[in-house]
C-alpha cells in the first residue's frame, strides 16, 4: 500500500483535532503498569478506556517503562495519547485510548515504583514485565536467590527487579496505610497470580531477620494476587505504521501500536480495593483462569513456538508466511491437537475447536507482520511455561509428543547451532538471555543427543520433571540432527511420520522392539 506523502507536522495531543474519538481524561490515577510496552497499550489500556467511558471513576493508569525512554517521551510529548491501530487484511483502524495520567521509567529514580506503590490512590498493580521478568529459576520455580539483582534489592536500596520493587512498595505500603490493594499478572505464565504472590513472599522471607514480617501479614491481610489470562497478538512498531498512523490521524503519532482485531482478558475476581469495570470492554471475571491460561499457552502459545522455529529455520521472516506452508501447517494442527489438546480442559461454555480454528485465521493475519523472529524470542522462559505439561502428560501415558521434541529441537537448532550448522538470519535475529549457556552447551557437544542433554537435563532448562525424561531427550536429539543434516522440511516430515503412526507414538511397544 502507497500512502500519500502529506506534511504534518501537528502532534497528537489533547488540543490537536483529529478524526478518531479522544475520551476525556480519567479522574486520577488508580493503577500502576509495570511494562509500559506495546502490548499493555493495545490490551488492558484499552479495557481500562472502555470501563472509564462505562463508568469512570479515579481509575486512570500510570506507565512504568523499565529502562527505555522511547514510548515514555514519546507519550509526555502527546499529552499521554497514542493510537491503537487494529490491523486485519480488510484494513487498518484507529482508536486512541486515552486512560493514562502518567509515565515514568524505572531506571530514571528508582525509588518511585516502590513510592507509588505505597501511594494510598493506587488500588491496582498491573504488570506486563514478559516471562522473563520475573526473576525465577526455571529448574526450581522458586525466587532465583543466586541473581545478582535480586541480591542488591535483598540488601537494600532501590529495588531493581520486578519482584523487588513489588515486596519493597508493599512493604512500604504496610508500614505508611496498610491499605489494601491487589496486584494482577498480565503474563503468560502459569497461574500467574500465585506464582507472583510467592515470589514477592520469598523476597520478603530472604530478608534479614524479621524485616519482612509486617509486609508479609500485611500481606496475608490486605492484599491479592488474581490470575489472568490474556491474549492479543502485538508486533513490535515498524516505521511503515508510523508513516500510516500519520496519514490517518493527519497528526505525527511517535507511539502507536499495531494489535490484531482479536482481544481476550480472563480474570479471576479477586480484588482487594476494587478494579475498573473492565467487562465494559468485554474482560471476562471467571474463577476458570487456570482452565482458559492452559488454553491459551498451550494450544496458541504453544504452537506459536513451532510456527515461528520452523518458519525461521526455513528462512521466512513472518508468522503468517510460516503457517502458509502446507507442512508447517500440518506440524502446527497436530501438535496442537494430539499433543497440547489432551491436557486442556475447556473453560465453560468455549469450544476448543472454534478457538482453534479461529487461531489458525489469527496467524494467517498477513497485514499485521507478525515476526518469527520475534515469537523465538525468549524461549528458555517462554518454553518453560508451554511445553513441560502436556510433554509429561503424553509421557505419562506412554504416548512420544513427537511435535513437542520436534519445538525443542527446533529451539535449539536456532539458538545452539552445532558445528557448522547455520540456522539464518531470523534465528540469529532471535534474543534469548540463555543465549551464552546455550551456546557453551553447543560447544561442548559433538551431536544433537549430547545437546539435548545438556540442556534439558543439566541445565534443566524446561523445569527439573522433564530432566528426566530419556526417551523425550533422545527424540529430541534425534530431531535436532535430522534438521541439520537433511534440513528443516526432512524433521518435520519424520515428526508428521511418526506422530501419524499409532505404533511408533506408544513408547512400550518402541523399546519392546
Ligand atoms: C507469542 C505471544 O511471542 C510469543 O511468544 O506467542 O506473544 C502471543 O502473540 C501472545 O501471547 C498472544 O496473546
Amino acid at each position: 500500500m502507497i500512502f500519500m506523502q502529506i506534511s504534518v507536522d501537528r502532534k497528537l495531543g489533547r488540543s490537536t483535532p483529529v478524526p478518531v474519538e479522544v475520551p476525556a481524561a480519567p479522574a486520577g490515577a488508580g493503577i500502576l503498569h509495570l511494562g509500559l510496552g506495546s502490548f499493555h497499550r493495545a490490551h488492558q489500556a484499552v479495557y481500562t478506556a472502555a470501563a472509564l467511558q462505562a463508568e469512570g471513576g479515579a481509575w486512570g493508569i500510570v506507565g512504568v517503562a523499565s529502562r527505555s525512554r522511547a514510548v515514555v517521551d514519546a507519550m509526555h510529548a502527546q499529552d499521554l495519547l497514542y493510537s491503537v491501530a487494529t490491523i486485519s487484511p480488510a484494513g487498518t483502524s484507529l482508536s486512541i485510548p486515552g486512560a493514562h495520567v502518567d509515565a515514568f521509567v524505572a531506571a530514571d529514580d528508582l525509588r518511585r515504583v516502590p513510592e507509588t506503590i505505597a501511594d494510598p490512590g493506587i488500588r491496582v498493580v498491573t504488570i506486563t514485565v514478559t516471562e522473563n521478568g520475573y526473576s525465577y529459576s526455571p529448574a526450581t520455580e522458586h525466587l532465583d536467590l543466586a541473581d545478582e539483582i535480586i541480591q542488591a534489592d535483598l540488601r537494600g536500596g532501590a529495588p531493581r527487579s520486578t519482584i523487588g520493587q513489588l515486596a519493597r512498595g508493599l512493604q512500604r505500603r504496610a508500614s505508611l496505610s496498610g491499605a489494601p490493594i491487589s496486584i494482577l499478572s498480565c503474563d503468560n505464565l502459569a497461574a500467574n497470580g500465585k506464582h507472583t504472590a510467592k515470589l514477592v513472599r520469598e523476597f520478603l522471607h530472604a530478608l534479614p531477620g524479621a524485616e519482612g514480617a509486617e509486609a508479609l501479614a500485611y500481606l496475608d491481610a490486605a492484599v491479592t494476587f488474581p490470575s489472568s489470562m490474556v491474549d492479543r497478538i502485538v508486533p513490535t512498531t515498524t516505521a511503515a505504521l508510523r508513516a500510516q498512523t500519520r496519514h490517518l490521524l493527519g497528526a505525527v503519532d511517535e507511539a502507536p501500536v499495531p494489535a490484531e482485531p482479536f482481544t481476550m482478558w480472563a480474570i479471576e475476581d479477586a480484588f482487594a480495593a476494587g478494579r475498573p469495570a473492565w467487562q465494559a470492554g468485554g474482560a471476562v471475571f471467571t474463577d476458570e483462569v487456570g482452565r482458559y491460561e492452559q488454553m491459551k499457552v498451550r494450544l496458541l502459545n504453544g504452537t506459536h513456538s513451532l510456527i515461528a522455529y520452523l518458519g525461521a529455520l526455513r528462512g521466512v521472516d513472518l508468522i503468517p508466511e510460516s503457517i502458509a506452508i502446507d507442512e508447517v501447517a500440518d506440524a502446527a494442527r497436530t501438535v496442537m491437537r494430539r499433543e497440547y489438546e489432551p491436557s486442556v480442559e475447556a473453560p465453560t461454555g468455549v469450544d476448543l475447536r472454534a478457538y482453534e480454528g479461529e487461531l489458525f485465521e489469527r496467524w494467517a493475519n498477513t497485514a499485521l507482520g507478525h515476526r518469527t523472529s520475534q515469537v523465538g524470542s525468549d524461549g528458555s522462559v517462554k518454553l518453560r511455561q508451554r511445553i513441560p505439561e502436556p510433554a509429561l502428560q503424553a509421557l505419562r501415558q506412554g504416548e512420544m509428543p513427537h511435535l513437542i521434541a520436534l519445538t525443542v529441537a527446533g529451539y535449539l537448532s536456532c539458538l545452539a547451532p552445532l558445528g557448522e550448522f547455520d540456522p539464518g538470519r531470523q534465528a540469529a535475529a532471535m534474543t534469548d538471555p540463555a543465549r551464552e549457556r546455550l551456546a557453551t552447551a553447543a560447544a561442548a557437544s559433538r551431536g544433537g543427543a549430547e545437546l539435548a542433554a545438556r540442556v534439558v537435563t543439566e541445565q534443566q532448562l524446561f523445569g527439573a520433571a522433564l530432566a528426566g525424561e530419556t526417551a523425550f531427550i533422545g527424540r529430541v536429539g534425534d530431531l535436532i540432527d535430522t534438521i541439520r543434516t537433511g534440513g528443516v522440511d526432512a524433521a518435520v516430515a519424520d515428526a508428521l511420520a511418526a506422530s501419524h503412526t499409532p505404533e511408533s507414538n506408544d513408547l512400550q511397544q518402541r523399546s519392546a522392539r
